[in-house]
This record gives structure tokens, C-alpha cells and sequence, in this order.
């Protein structure tokens, strides 16, 4: 059997009710088969980069999977299927996007996948959630150069 890799996945919505659409993704993340979700970080509010439409809520989730990376990503997309995903146009407000940023120490480029995620490195709402996780993934370069970004944390949930 495949030895079990750390990823981290991006979670985003701004479309309905975000708050539960990442709760009900976060229990959907953990019945993936082969897949257990070790930890989340907490939910932040967050201006839209490159798009329009209202706030976003966004988190980052780690995993911990024996499923190889396309199969991973499948199992994402059905989640965002499941939640009545739209692709309208590119980076249209949605329901819930599920991004796989990592996997392991992953570099994969393939016609339907890229790890890590290629736009990570650029975005608060993925820097600042992934810190909490996992702080050696993130750079003090790059949390620098997303420093105008508007974002903030929710209250943790009680
Ligand atoms: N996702 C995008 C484009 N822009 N902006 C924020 N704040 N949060 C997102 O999740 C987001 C975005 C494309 O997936
Ligand atoms: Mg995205
Ligand atoms: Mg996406």
C-alpha cells in the first residue's frame, strides 16, 4: 500500500452561506476514502483577489492521504459538484472552490493538475491560513509581499 502523504487543501466560498458550505466541506474532506483530516485552520474573511462578487471565507485543511494526487483532486471537485459549483467564467463568485495547494514535497504538472498550486504563493487567503498548519511552508518573503491584502480571521466558533 502507498505510504500516506501530508496535503494541504484551500477552501473558498463566497456565494450562499460560506460559513456552512466550509463546514459541510471540511466533514466532506473527512469521508474521503484513504483520507483523514489531521487538523483546520480557523476561517478568515477576505477581499477577492482577481474577481469580483462579495467577500470570500476561506481556511486551509491538512490531510493526510494514501489516494494519489489526481485522485485526491477527483474527490475535491465532487465535493464542489455536491455543493452546486458553477464555472459561469474564470474565478466567478462560488459556492465552494477546493483547491489542492500541497502534497507532500509534490511537484506535479500535468495537463489538469499543478502542485503546489500556482497562485498560492500570492494570496493572504491561502499564506495566512496555511501558517497556522504548517509555518515552515510559508515564507516571511511572501506573507511580506501579500501585506496590503485584506484579510482578517474569524472569531473562533464556541
Ligand atoms: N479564489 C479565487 C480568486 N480570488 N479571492 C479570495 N479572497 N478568496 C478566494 O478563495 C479566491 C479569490 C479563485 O479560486
Ligand atoms: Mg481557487
Ligand atoms: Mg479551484
Amino acid at each position: 500500500m502507498r505510504e500516506p502523504v501530508t496535503a494541504f487543501v484551500g477552501l473558498g466560498a463566497n456565494l450562499g452561506d460560506a460559513q456552512q458550505a466550509l463546514r459541510d466541506a471540511l466533514a466532506g474532506l473527512a469521508r474521503i476514502p484513504q483520507t483523514v483530516v489531521v487538523r483546520s485552520s480557523r476561517m478568515y474573511r477576505s477581499a477577492p483577489v482577481d474577481a469580483g462578487g462579495p467577500d470570500y471565507l476561506n481556511a486551509v485543511a491538512q490531510v493526510e492521504t494514501r489516494l494519489t494526487a489526481p485522485q485526491l483532486l477527483a474527490q475535491l471537485q465532487s465535493l464542489e459538484q455536491a455543493a452546486g459549483r458553477e464555472r459561469p467564467y474564470r474565478n466567478a463568485p462560488r459556492t465552494l472552490d477546493l483547491d489542492l495547494l500541497l502534497f507532500g514535497a509534490a511537484r506535479i504538472e500535468s495537463a489538469t493538475l499543478t502542485v503546489p498550486h500556482p497562485r498560492m504563493r500570492e494570496r493572504a487567503f491561502v499564506l495566512l491560513p496555511l501558517r497556522e498548519l504548517a509555518p515552515e511552508r510559508v515564507s516571511a518573503e511572501d506573507l511580506a509581499a501579500v501585506a496590503h491584502q485584506r484579510i482578517a480571521a474569524l472569531p473562533a466558533a464556541s
